[in-house]
């Protein structure tokens, strides 16, 4: 690589090695893991998710999915590891409790690389790039994938959240315009998401809907069942290492238009969570984490996924 940690490039997920990792998982389990393509990106690479559930043949009516999404943003590298983790964990948990039960009716997707492209480009050639690599018209690359979606799209024009398709948020042409972002959008469509669980880095965060406005989302049980779901999941992971990841509204972070999360509550009224994993700042690192770091972000990070996903599937 050119910036030199060979150890750090080998000990994190390529899109070929997670390919090959995810591939494995089903091969191994095929019982409870079916590794399926859900759409391709920009330069044509793959998305890979990994299906967790029962063999039912055809007859899936009334299955309920959560959905577990890791790396929007490439340079993210611990984004891609803990949904990975978490994949594992869910095939090879399959047949013990609580799991077992939650597969009676449920199933789980897990895509812990939405942005292969841009992932890659991190590994050859700009360690901190964050955007997809789509060719803008005016010859800058990238749309934020994270601002794509298509729920009060493209409603706001701030820094964090850009019509400048040079920036680093550049909300991209029109809301679905990136092969990525639609990706999962069809996944959502064609399954019935029910939860949505999105992995990012960094911050120590666990934010909740809205993104587009610092209104909290209407009165009610969706309110309160994510926030609830938040102030456990914060709860169960500083029981692991005594890390804080605080719950708060996402529009408390910064205001965004077309953030996944807004488009998975707001247009199909799953609740939805985005997770910033460790560091809690780029004092300790930022992105840019050594592999040690790997396997305590999973270990907090497990009971809170686990507890989440029980909510949805758990009924
Ligand atoms: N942060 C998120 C971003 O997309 C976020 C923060 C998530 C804001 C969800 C709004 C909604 O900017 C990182 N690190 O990507
Ligand atoms: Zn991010």
């Amino acid at each position: 690589t050119q910036f030199g940690d060979e150890a750090a490039a080998a000990a994190y997920h390529s899109a070929q090695s997670l390919e090959d990792d995810l591939r494995r998982l089903s091969e191994e389990h095929p019982e409870v893991a079916e590794l399926r393509e859900i759409g391709r990106s920009v330069e044509g690479r793959p998305i890979w998710a990994l299906r967790v559930g029962i063999r039912r043949g055809e007859q899936r009516d009334g299955t309920t999915t959560f959905l577990v999404l890791g790396c929007h943003h490439a340079r993210e590298w611990l984004a891609v590891e803990v949904p990975y983790l978490l994949a594992s964990h869910l095939v090879t948990a399959a047949g013990e409790e609580p799991v077992a039960s939650w597969l009676e009716q449920g199933e789980v997707w897990v895509a812990p690389m939405v942005n292969p492209d841009g992932h890659e480009y991190t590994r050859t050639h700009d360690r901190l790039w964050r955007k997809n690599r789509r060719p803008n018209p005016d010859g800058t690359v990238g749309v934020d994938p994270n601002r794509n979606y298509g729920y009060m799209w493209g409603t706001l024009d701030v820094a964090t959240s850009s019509h400048v398709p040079a920036d680093a948020t550049y909300v991209g042409p029109r809301a679905f315009s990136e092969p990525e972002v639609r990706a999962v959008r069809d996944l959502v469509a064609r399954e019935q998401v029910a939860g949505v669980l999105t992995y990012h880095s960094y911050s120590q965060l666990i934010l909740y809907p809205w993104g587009y406005t610092p209104d909290p989302v209407p009165d009610g049980t969706d309110r309160q069942q994510m926030t609830a779901i938040g102030q456990e999941m914060q709860r169960l992971i500083h029981d692991v290492h005594g890390r804080t990841y605080t719950a708060k509204q996402s529009s408390d972070l910064y205001p965004t238009a077309g953030d996944t999360a807004d488009w998975t509550y707001g247009e199909n009224d799953a609740p939805s969570l985005t997770i910033e994993l460790r560091p809690a700042g780029q004092a300790d690192g930022g992105f840019v984490l050594p592999p040690s770091q790997i396997q305590p972000a999973w270990e907090e990070n497990r009971e809170a996924a686990l507890h989440f996903i029980g909510q949805i599937l758990g009924k």
